[in-house]
């Protein structure tokens, strides 16, 4: 069975309509109740009126992305076990609205994290970049985050000393815009001081403690997914490694393992997501779906280029440095054995053609997005025909 295409929605605000997605090829549309604030309860009215819309547009809402996890339950503090308990109560709605894969991810703070949204690639489409060394200007002289030094290289303080001293004004603010567009929960403008006072709410949480807060909260809400026939759908951490002294607990194929063994059940899965976990080179993808594939709910494809030295730009799907045919082939074996049409969404795109002139959420601007699928489509189905 081929994968179940799917694209991401950010619901009525996204400029990207549900026209587009369907002539895009989309069977499934992959959203969430973007306006419900982290931690109350999706109720089943608003989860109704949200799936009507998509079904009015011919479509289906395969896939919830994401049933965000609140920063005290991560941390632990405050109303933290009230909001695990709004977690069940969502769990049990979503299910009732006949629901079917809820994804997640447990990062502190920031879900995802790049220094530029307008990297233009030598065809002129544009692309996300992580630079290092921006990255390291940012917390070093921008954020001033105390203790920053330790974290990296003298090496790496002096590239980004060098790199902040040949930045204009407007690249500096365009780099602190960029390097917080991950961080969710508001239009307006960060300080440096929001983001220090949020850093140091995990103070104290190292990689163990914030394990066994995510161990926690699966251990709570894992059965209830069983019980109403979800799976959950944790995703990696991107990049996979820590960023501004925080832990990260989802980056690797051993980090996937203890996940599922921490409260083992069909509900307890994986958002196996190509462009997260592709940024480490000893991450064996294929190897992940040969070993891990029964877990896997939910799949995001995408490739990173990285230059080996901390940089990396969010390639074209199939000429990044995963290997999409090996990745694609073991999906197809993996959906064969299990008798299943696995969701998928082609994981971002380049900014291209008209969608140059629209402002869209970064990396989910429609062609780019509808170039990927295309390729992506033509390779599954190229492989699953010639096995
Ligand atoms: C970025 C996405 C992430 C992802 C969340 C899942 O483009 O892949 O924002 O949706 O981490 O919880």
């Amino acid at each position: 069975m081929l994968m179940h295409q799917t694209m991401r929605w950010f619901g009525p605000d996204d400029p990207v309509s549900l026209s587009d997605i369907r002539q895009a090829g989309c069977a499934g549309v992959v959203t969430a109740l973007h306006h419900v604030p982290v931690g109350a309860v999706w109720t089943i009215e608003e989860i109704n009126k949200r799936k009507a819309v998509i079904e009015a547009a011919g479509m289906s809402w395969t896939v919830i992305e994401s049933l965000p996890v609140s920063e005290d339950i991560k941390r632990q503090t405050g109303d933290w076990l009230q909001h695990i308990e709004n977690y069940k109560l969502s769990l049990h709605n979503v299910a009732a609205c006949g629901l079917k894969v809820v994804t997640y991810n447990f990062m502190p703070i920031l879900d995802w994290v790049r220094t530029d949204v307008n990297y233009e690639m030598p065809d002129g489409s544009k692309a996300l970049y992580y630079e290092r060394s921006a990255f390291v200007a940012f917390d070093l002289f921008q954020l001033k985050r105390p203790g920053a030094e330790k974290d990296y290289t003298a090496e790496e303080i002096e590239k980004a000393k060098q790199h902040f001293a040949a930045m204009s004004e407007e690249k500096k603010a365009a780099l602190f815009k960029n390097a917080l567009l991950g961080l969710p929960g508001s239009k307006e403008a960060f300080t440096p001081e929001q983001i220090l006072k949020a850093l140091k709410n995990y103070e104290g949480i190292d990689t163990a403690k914030l394990k066994e807060h995510l161990f926690y909260f699966l251990r709570q809400v894992v059965p209830v997914a069983e019980e109403c026939g979800l799976k959950m759908a944790i995703h990696p951490d991107d990049p996979p490694y820590s960023v501004l002294g925080l832990p990260r607990i989802m980056s690797t194929e051993q980090d996937a393992k203890e996940i599922i063994d921490c409260a083992p059940s069909p509900a307890n899965g994986l958002c196996y997501c190509t462009g997260s976990l592709g940024v480490r080179k000893d991450n064996d993808l294929p190897g992940i779906i040969q070993r891990l594939g029964d877990h896997i709910h939910f799949i995001h494809l995408r490739a990173t280029k990285s230059d080996g030295n901390g940089n990396f730009y969010e390639a074209d799907h199939l000429t990044g440095d995963v290997d999409m045919y090996a990745v694609v082939k073991e999906i197809v074996l993996m959906s064969k054995r299990r008798n299943i049409s696995i969701p998928m969404r082609p994981d971002h795109g380049h900014q291209m053609l008209d969608d140059l002139q629209k402002t869209t959420y970064p990396g989910y601007s429609a062609i780019g997005r509808l170039r990927g699928l295309a390729e992506l489509r033509g390779l599954e189905l190229g492989i699953a025909k010639s096995l």
